[in-house]
């Protein structure tokens, strides 16, 4: 595996890259057009642009985190095509420049969902939260002024103002969306993509639903192992992988972490690795990544990423925001550095503890 770093673009993100390569074992950067509308293409230079400043600071690109996919394709509207010729010219322009792995996501209108972005735990580091009584009473289409106090003057990956101003528009596309219809669409989307990773192997790493169940009454699918597996066999092509992401499948306690990785063995191309504690089924916040701060047993999942022989690249997912750092939410720079030193010492202990 290598160890990783989620990176917004010196434009957005408050961490620099010069931080980043000076966090030890961290060789890579996860990044972004971040300006990018879904469905908007990327342009070779655009992308040459990105990783001249990267490999500048002595890291490289490890894979983008997202292409996103616009909502047209994700409700099979007709205007679709137009979008995946886009995608299709991006992944070549992206292979260009030497590109690999791309995360995206098939969740409609919502990307990931917290309903506190600043939850005070007792050491007084804050956190994301999410309790689904707080959803029940929500209307959906305050959900982004819900949390927007609370965003540190940053831009929320996924909640973009002018995205989220048109939220009645985005549910009226999915109103005829039901799973089965999403999993058409998506299987469509990646039966036309496919001969374009074949040509230039690359990797695709759809990320799960967060959190892993229905909001709103939207359709949601990349929930569980029944419905991954679904995915895998249904485009059955290495190319079609996933980014395992234990924050997000953690979501349901239903959800066996190391087993769901062990079924996927040789499509994990990605993966995000961060603890949870429950409060109850229903509420849960981001602990650290540290096992016992949270509800996961982090060494059972870093074993069976390992004991999978898994290679590609993982990251330390949403932070704690301590010491007083002011920073995008669960995207700041100390836990998140915390979280990637922890993870490599898991690491290191089980490549050496396996060889005894
Ligand atoms: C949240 C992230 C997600 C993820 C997208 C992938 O912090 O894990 O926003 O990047 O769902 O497309």
């Amino acid at each position: 595996m290598e160890m990783t770093m989620r990176w917004y673009g010196s434009k957005y993100d408050t961490v620099t890259l010069q931080q980043i390569r000076q966090i030890p074992g961290v060789t890579g950067v996860i990044t972004t057009l971040y300006g990018k509308a879904a469905g908007e293409l990327w342009e070779e230079d655009e992308i040459r642009e990105l990783v001249n400043e990267v490999e500048a600071s002595g890291l490289h690109i490890s894979g983008i985190e997202s292409v996103n996919v616009h909502d047209a394709i994700k409700t099979g509207a007709p205007e679709r095509e137009v979008y995946i010729n886009n995608y299709i010219k991006t992944l070549e322009n992206l292979a260009r420049n030497n590109i690999r792995l791309v995360c995206y996501n098939f969740m409609p209108v919502f990307d990931w969902t917290r309903t506190e972005l600043a939850r005070k735990r007792p050491d007084g580091s804050t956190v994301l939260a999410y309790t689904q009584e707080a959803v029940d009473k929500l209307d959906p289409e305050k959900m982004f002024e819900s949390i927007a106090g609370d965003t540190n003057g940053t831009v929320m990956p996924g909640w973009e103002p002018e995205r989220m101003e048109r939220v009645k528009e985005l549910f009226a596309m999915y109103r005829d969306v039901d799973n089965e219809k999403l999993f058409e669409n998506l299987k469509y989307f990646l039966e036309r993509i496919m001969p374009t990773c074949d040509k230039y192997d690359i990797n695709m790493a759809i990320h799960p639903d967060d959190p892993a169940w229905s909001v709103f009454g939207l359709p949601r699918i990349i929930t569980c192992k029944e419905n991954i597996l679904r995915m895998m066999h249904m485009v059955d092509n290495p190319h079609n992988g996933v980014t395992f992401c234990s924050g997000s499948y953690g979501t349901n306690l239903k959800n066996d972490l190391p087993d769901m990785i062990r079924s996927l063995k040789g499509r994990i191309h990605f993966a995000h690795v961060r603890n949870l504690k429950f409060n109850s089924p229903t509420d849960f916040e981001e602990a650290a990544h540290l096992s016992s701060d949270g509800s996961f047993d982090m060494y059972e999942i870093m074993k069976a990423l390992y004991d999978i022989g898994f290679d590609g690249p993982i990251r330390p997912d949403h932070g704690r925001m301590i010491w007083g750092e002011t920073a995008m939410p669960g995207y700041g720079l100390y836990d998140r550095a915390l979280g990637a030193a922890y993870l490599n010492g898991l690491w290191e202990a089980i490549g050496k503890g396996s060889r005894l």
